[in-house]
């Protein structure tokens, strides 16, 4: 019998309709990467390989609001602190700074203001229009429009008609959250109902005006719930054509009343967007939308089925406000950048999805940027035989403590053999410490001035406590590990290869990784290398240091990058060893380069965890619990349906259960 999935794949390659229990079906299928290919597939037949952003300016009048819908951090009640209302004069200065920095689209919604008259609303847009009369004005939501209506005592028909005489040019698409009333119900229950915010946008549609739609998810909706709202919308779509583009807003978690406590997964992020370009098979457009999934998740998106990056932005308090961590601003040089290294071709478009000066962008990718095609992630990762991991591991201090010899000043072997043996006889709460070393050549060097010879001082180690040898960042440049390897192999000490991705002005260096990567495929059993870390160069932790965070931006390893060399070291290294890929150390997220942090939740390299062993990466290194809160890593190990294996101390590792965390974490080394 034909098994679903493949079933699900010879529709769409017969340009068949996927049903709503399909839908379903991906969305409880923890194969991504099949989803993610068979999406980047339909997009790429649509799209080419184009990937549109455009320059434009949110201005949101208001957060003074009638409704307390559950999940908005946004709204203030009058006299509330932090209220505010813009004058309309205010908000034309806003457009100005932006129309003279190029933007072609004003993008403005806001609360129900319980005060302001229609008339205010038409003002608004009257002036801007007047103001900057080439500039698309996209603005208010099916929920404002029917406060509008409703305040006016006048049909929506009218409203519409009065606002589009005014120069309104198109609608937002907020305010959908989820249609099915179970969920409505429960986190906005005043809002306009489904049928009206359907009714509205095919209203719209049927006056001449183009309009966008949202799902806000990842909060106590079920997939039924999200298959149910897109279904509505296909349909909407079907009957009227009129929608742009479909936006999914992965749900932000501060400041409101949801009471949930966590971003959205990667993983799911990843296929809410696939599985929106297969079901939503009437939409051209599905957008990666970087404001509320993070310039990471939204770049990776555009290999998952998406085609649109959104904007520059520019000023954004929704998701800002609700702990959006992406900033609020990207500069059209950061969104090509961006878009050029997940291997695409940015192209700038209007609101209404028309190409702006679409010669020149596919001339400029022409002529400059040989370098980005190696990008391509999970397009080379799909040919790869390469069987994903089905467990995730990781190791947590103080249980484990790896001892850095990198930044250790002044050291003679006789200092470090002492440093060893008192870390690894510390006993922890669950049982002695595993001490790793990492630093060849400092161990080679201190050796060879100690006189001792190699066999010796790796004997030595063991009987010092250290359980592996591990190439550091500053071994890279370094050609002589191999006799250094060997010899900890002989004294049965496995050993930690290390490879980096060099992040240059133009891209990262594939020619350079290439030719690490020979080093592991024929050096690994010769070597008795159990274990390969990946690293990226500019260090990623520097990252955000430089002062110039654009600068930082075009010269640290983007996430797309990351994983398709995680890819390309799996394939390299079969299943002979553990691919580390180090949350802590390693894994770049571009937050520290957008001068962005953690808010303490989660750590921003977090959504990359089950995308990472997708991969092929089977190991996230070393966890200090006081940075990185180790349930949450465990739920998001989980949420791709991994196990999570914790390593505690040598020879054994075991799940969550009777994980003790209430030490606090010792100075390593
Ligand atoms: O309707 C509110 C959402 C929407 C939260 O049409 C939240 O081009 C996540 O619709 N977490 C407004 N989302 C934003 C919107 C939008 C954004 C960008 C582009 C377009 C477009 C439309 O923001 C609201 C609601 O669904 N929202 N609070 C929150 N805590
Ligand atoms: Fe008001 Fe919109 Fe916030 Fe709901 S989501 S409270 S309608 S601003």
């Amino acid at each position: 019998m034909i098994n679903q999935m493949r079933e699900i794949e010879n529709k769409i390659e017969n340009g068949s309709r996927l049903n709503e229990a399909d839908a379903l079906y991906l969305f409880e299928s923890p194969d991504l990467m099949r989803i993610g290919a068979l999406a980047d597939r339909v997009n790429r037949r649509k799209n080419q390989d184009r990937i549109f952003y455009n320059i434009n300016r949110h201005i949101n009048p208001t957060n003074i609001c009638a409704l307390s819908c559950k999940f908005c951090a946004f709204s203030r009640k009058p006299g509330e602190e932090g209220a505010y209302a813009y004058e309309i004069d205010e908000m034309v200065e806003k457009a100005r700074t932006a129309v003279a920095q190029g933007a072609t689209e004003l993008h403005m919604v806001g609360g129900l203001h319980p005060r302001w008259p229609f008339k205010r609303y038409l003002d608004m847009i009257a002036t801007m229009h007047a103001e900057f009369p080439g500039v698309h004005l996209k603005a208010f939501t099916a929920v404002e429009l029917d406060w509008m209506a409703r305040r006016e005592r006048r049909s929506l028909a009218e409203i519409l008609q009065d606002l589009k005489n005014a120069g309104l040019g198109s609608l937002p698409g907020g305010g959908a959250e989820i249609f099915h009333p179970e969920i409505r119900d429960e986190i906005c229950d005043t809002k306009v109902s489904a049928d009206q915010w359907i009714d509205t946008h095919r209203l719209a549609h049927s006056m001449g005006l183009r309009s966008n739609c949202t799902m806000l998810y990842g909060h106590i909706e079920r997939f039924e719930h999200r298959v149910d709202h897109m279904r509505r919308l296909r349909e909407l779509q079907d009957e009227t054509g009129g929608f742009n583009v479909f936006i999914p807003l992965s749900f932000q978690p501060n400041q409101n009343d949801m009471g949930i406590g966590r971003y959205t997964f990667g993983f799911d992020d990843l296929k809410t967007i696939a599985v929106a370009r297969l079901y939503l098979d009437n939409f051209a457009n599905i957008k990666a939308y970087w404001v509320m999934l993070g310039q990471d998740i939204a770049q990776l998106g555009l290999s998952f089925g998406a085609n649109d990056f959104d904007g520059t932005v520019t000023e954004e308090k929704i998701s800002l406000m609700a702990g959006g961590r992406s900033g609020m601003a990207m500069s059209r040089a950061d969104l090509e950048n961006l878009i050029l290294r997940a291997g695409r071709t940015p192209v700038e478009r209007d609101t209404l999805y028309k190409p702006i000066n679409l010669e020149k962008s596919l001339a400029q990718v022409a002529q400059g940027n040989q370098s980005h095609q190696a990008s391509r992630s999970h397009q080379a990762n799909r040919n790869l035989p390469v069987s994903r991991a089905r467990k995730m591991t990781f190791a947590i201090t103080p249980h484990t403590v790896v001892v850095k010899l990198d930044e250790m000043k002044n050291l003679s072997w006789a200092n470090l053999l002492t440093t060893c043996q008192s870390n690894s006889s510390t006993p922890s709460s669950n049982g002695p410490c595993e001490v790793i070393l990492a630093g060849m050549s400092v161990v080679a060097n201190l050796m060879e001035q100690a006189a001792v010879d190699l066999h010796a001082g790796m004997t030595a180690l063991r009987a010092a406590g250290v359980r592996r040898l591990a190439e550091s960042p500053s071994d890279a440049r370094w050609n002589t590990h191999d006799k250094v390897h060997r010899a900890a192999h002989q004294a049965d000490l496995p050993t930690t290869g290390r490879l980096t991705l060099r992040a240059t002005a133009n891209g990262c260096d594939w020619n350079d990784f290439r030719k690490q990567l020979d080093r592991v495929s024929d050096g690994l059993r010769p070597l008795g290398m159990t274990a390969i870390s990946l690293g990226t160069s500019p260090d990623v932790g520097d990252s955000g240091d430089s002062g110039d965070a654009h600068d930082a931006l075009s010269m640290v390893v983007t996430a797309t990058e990351y994983l398709h060399a995680v890819s390309q070291l799996r394939f390299a290294a079969g299943e002979r060893a553990t691919i580390i890929t180090s949350l802590m150390d390693d894994v770049p997220t571009l937050a520290p380069a957008m001068g962005l942090g953690s808010d303490g939740s989660q750590h921003p390299a977090q959504k990359l965890v089950p995308l990472l062993a997708d991969f092929g990466s089977d190991d996230l290194g070393l966890v200090d619990p006081a940075l990185i809160k180790v349930q949450r890593l465990i739920e998001d190990i989980r949420s791709a349906g991994l196990a999570a294996d914790v390593k505690f101390a040598p020879e054994s590792s075991q799940t969550d259960a009777g994980l003790d965390l209430r030490h606090k974490p010792r100075d390593r080394a």
